[in-house]
């Protein structure tokens, strides 16, 4: 067994001669310097790991749609006492003692999740957004009935559907998809559908679609074919939160999200309601039907999250990630990027590479502007010939690079270092002049530390 004595005397990772790794980013706050310090004492090879990941993060630009950088408080309440405890159950019915304290924390984000939402019922346990999802079917549908959505080429994601994935093993999935002149969505195509195969869930929400979704129109169609609707809204969960997207309810019956994209809380999901009978079986699906013990870290981060969300400054965050969005778009078109759909009305657009340069693809981007500093992902486009390893398109995000405080006019300079990448086919002289260019920059921009 090791002692904190003997921890505190391993041999530090540093060579700062404190026992913190070295790397360590200048701007981290009081408390992660001395976490790094403590770390690095007792296991200088995750201490480094850990250094290495703020530097990177405080180096580089997030351009990936589905992340952001929390705040301290978020940061720190994920790394605290809550992680000790096993609380299966409810608040007030759980099946361990000493859970008072886990009871008040659930409690409190579970009430400002749905003043937030707008909704009556909020459970936060779901680990991750596809548990969420598990969850929501479960109590919305028996195996082998038929649930409607948006296929992941199309932009929709691997829990609505995918063959690989329980939604696909389990349930029997009819598509609707985007309309192939506009790629958006065709409300008309998606009501025939519905009438057709009568689903008993219609599945909206995306991973990969940067237009408005019209919950009054979905939910008309799931009342004209009878079936339930369901909204996935783990992308724009912080937009519907403060109104910069329409919100999900009064229209749809089960609302799934994560809480770590536009939310810009700690990695985890959420399930909402407003029918009390949905919310019991939701209750049920959660735990025990799906999870066992919560993690009680995480939610005392997700009610600290919500906190956050519900102050005006979010929606002054909200709103700039929209128009920082929109000015990206504008200053890939002006480069000649055709995007799909032909812009963005939320935090992503995606980018159809093939109008730049026919050769170039998803994974080559994504790999050469990592060389640069900048991260994205590849990702397919609507009716991409490529494979999903390769793709023809990069969805770009905006939540990332607004909460460290990019405005709009930082969007043209992001834009030219984006083509200036791709324009160069990721030659490695280039890149290094973007990188280091991309590195002076983001000092400019600190994390929330
Ligand atoms: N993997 C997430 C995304 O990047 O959109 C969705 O869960």
């Amino acid at each position: 067994m090791v002692t904190i004595g003997e921890m505190s005397s391993a041999a530090p990772v540093s060579t700062t001669g404190s026992g913190a790794p070295a790397r360590v980013p200048t701007t981290l706050d009081s408390i992660s310097l001395e976490m790094l310090e403590l770390v690095g004492r007792q296991d200088p090879e995750i201490a480094a790991v850990l250094a290495g990941e703020a530097e990177r993060q405080e180096s580089t630009l997030e351009l990936i749609a589905s992340e952001n950088h929390v705040s301290p408080a978020v940061m720190h309440a994920m790394g605290s006492w809550m992680t000790n405890k096993y609380a299966e159950g409810y608040p007030g019915k759980r099946y361990y003692g000493g859970c008072a304290w886990h009871d008040q924390a659930e409690n409190l984000a579970r009430d400002r999740a749905k003043q937030l939402f707008g909704c009556g019922f909020a459970n936060v346990q779901p680990h991750c957004g596809a548990n969420a999802n598990i969850a929501a079917f479960m109590a919305l549908l028996n195996p082998g009935d038929t649930v409607l959505s948006l296929p992941i080429k199309s932009g929709g994601h691997l829990s609505h559907g995918l063959k690989v994935n329980f939604s696909g093993i389990f349930y029997k999935i009819a598509e609707y998809n985007l309309d192939p002149n506009t790629e958006m969505l065709d409300y008309d195509a998606i009501e025939r559908i519905a009438l057709e195969v009568k689903p008993k869930v219609l599945l909206c929400g995306y991973s990969a679609y940067s237009r408005t979704i019209d919950f009054a129109r979905f939910r008309a169609i799931a009342d004209k074919c009878g079936a339930r609707l369901m909204a996935d809204i783990a992308h724009i969960a912080g937009l519907c939160a403060t109104g910069v997207h329409p919100s999900p309810f009064p229209h749809a019956h089960v609302v799934t999200t994560t809480t770590h994209k536009t939310l810009r809380g700690p990695r985890g999901g959420m399930i909402l309601t407003n029918d009390a009978e949905l919310a019991t079986l939701i209750d049920r699906r959660v735990f025990p039907g799906s999870q066992g013990g919560p993690l009680m870290h995480i939610i005392a981060a997700k009610a600290i999250a919500f906190g956050e969300a519900l102050r005006p400054s979010f929606k002054v965050y909200s709103e700039q990630v929209v128009r920082n969005a929109r000015a990206l778009a504008e200053a890939l078109v002006a480069r000649k990027y055709r995007l799909c759909s032909g812009g963005t009305d939320n935090h992503l657009m995606l980018v159809d590479l093939r109008t730049r340069d026919a050769e170039l693809t998803g994974a080559d981007a994504e790999k050469w502007l990592e060389r640069a500093g900048i991260i994205c992902n590849k990702n397919g486009i609507p009716n991409d010939p490529r494979p999903p390893v390769q793709t023809s398109g990069l969805r770009l995000g905006t939540p990332a690079l607004t909460t460290r405080g990019l405005g709009e006019k930082d969007m043209d300079t992001v834009a030219q270092w984006l083509d200036r990448v791709m324009g160069a086919r990721g030659e490695e002289a280039e890149c290094a002049k973007v990188r280091e260019e991309v590195r002076a920059f983001c000092a400019r921009f600190p994390l929330p530390h």
